[in-house]
């Protein structure tokens, strides 16, 4: 009895941290309301366009012009083949090969030490088995002993599974720390199942949708219609809109529901996360290769659950900033250069031109350009700024 506490109390020690950090990132939510003026002033003042996307190293002046709602066409977007074997089942044994810091660490603690601990235990005890069924079989000991108790014994056989367990327990209680304690999101995107597919939401782009349907084989779709290629991913993996992430970014999923229970799942990225009516589950990533990654709704949501893969690309930085445009969406940071403002540009132009400290031209500057100045420490949080605009959450 003793020991059972113990456990529970090592555990309960290792899931303080995990406890502790899990609140943080409902702590952010203040600020953003205290940073929504800063924000709102920044999307009015037009020198934040430059120093925006000066603060931001991901956006080219390229990407600033490819989000311009003034330009003449959308600009249209190359998605990546699907790799053979990378992101998908491949018929080989075991946990496919994982692309996140935790998956990577999941992965390792299940193939070096779960799965050699259970190995050891099991050919442990089929020995004893054996040696115990030849060495005192009737045969070979006619005049079976008589003892019943052995404290030595009795201690170890106590001791030893207390100790697997505390070696089970901590490597585990450490994986879970740091999959439910993220570290802060460059990027948030809403997951929301439906009866039967799911649709993305990307508050920090200007908050567009995109619907996402699994791809038909060619022989089941009218002619004319779109149907799976080899390109696109494997059958009843591969769908028509992917949802697209940058590479090297932390990204936060908010996943919830429109109708039943799904489950958003990417076994790749160590990732399954229910998604429920009426509540938010948080799970997130950071993928350093990009790719395309196949994964499933892992609960069974009705009769066509079979058929709402998730699809999951991954892109560099620079080509995000493309697909989002794209989609008509933009990037954090890169909307106030698309204000084309004609009155106050032509008096800042200068200082928002050359690469001087805009805060030092805000106050050089007379009136009018005084009105800039708040936007200065709106446009050092890019995506708080965003966020305050758009308010899809
Ligand atoms: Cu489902």
């Amino acid at each position: 009895m003793t020991l059972k506490t113990g456990l529970i109390a090592l555990a309960a020690i290792g899931m303080l941290p995990m406890v502790a950090q899990a609140q943080t990132p409902a702590n952010p939510a203040p600020q953003e309301q205290a940073a929504a003026p800063a924000g709102a002033a920044a999307t009015a003042a037009t020198p934040a366009g430059p120093s925006a996307a000066a603060v931001n190293p991901s956006a080219t002046p390229a990407d600033a012009a490819a989000v311009a709602p003034g330009a003449a066409a959308t600009p249209t977007f190359e998605h990546a083949p699907a790799v053979k074997g990378v992101g998908m089942p491949d018929g080989r044994m075991g946990l496919q090969e994982q692309y996140t810091p935790v998956g990577r660490e999941a992965a390792a603690f299940h193939n070096n030490w779960l799965l050699a601990l259970c190995a050891a235990i099991s050919l442990f005890v089929l020995a004893l088995l054996v040696w115990t069924m030849i060495r005192y079989r009737r045969s070979a000991n006619p005049t079976p002993s008589r003892t019943s108790h052995n404290t030595f014994v009795e201690v170890v056989w106590t001791l030893v599974p207390v100790l697997v367990l505390v070696a089970i327990a901590v490597p585990s209680i450490r994986l879970i720390r740091h999959q439910y304690s993220p570290p802060p999101a460059d990027l948030t995107v809403k997951v929301i199942g439906n009866q039967w597919y799911w649709s993305y939401q990307y508050p920090d782009n200007g908050g567009f949708e995109i619907v996402s349907n699994m791809l038909k084989e060619k022989n089941e779709v009218a002619a004319g219609a779109r149907f799976r290629t080899d390109a696109d991913g494997p059958r009843l993996l591969a769908v028509d809109e992917r949802l697209v992430i940058p590479a090297g970014k932390v990204v936060k999923f908010i996943v919830t529901s429109n109708d039943v229970i799904h489950s958003f799942a990417m076994p790749a990225f160590w990732t399954k996360t229910d998604a429920n009516p009426g509540i938010l589950n948080e799970t997130w990533v950071k993928v350093d290769k990009p790719g395309v990654y196949f994964g499933q709704c892992s609960e069974l949501c009705g009769a066509r659950h079979g058929f709402m893969p998730v699809v999951i690309e991954v892109v560099a930085p620079e080509r995000f900033a493309q697909w989002v445009a794209s989609k008509g969406g933009t990037m954090p940071g890169a909307t106030p250069a698309a204000v084309p403002d004609s009155t106050a540009a032509t008096q800042v132009s200068p200082a928002a031109v050359t690469p001087a400290p805009a805060p030092a031209a805000g106050a050089a500057a007379p009136a009018p350009a005084a009105g800039a100045a708040p936007a200065a420490p709106g446009t050092t949080q890019p995506n708080v700024a965003n966020r305050a605009t758009t308010g899809t959450n």
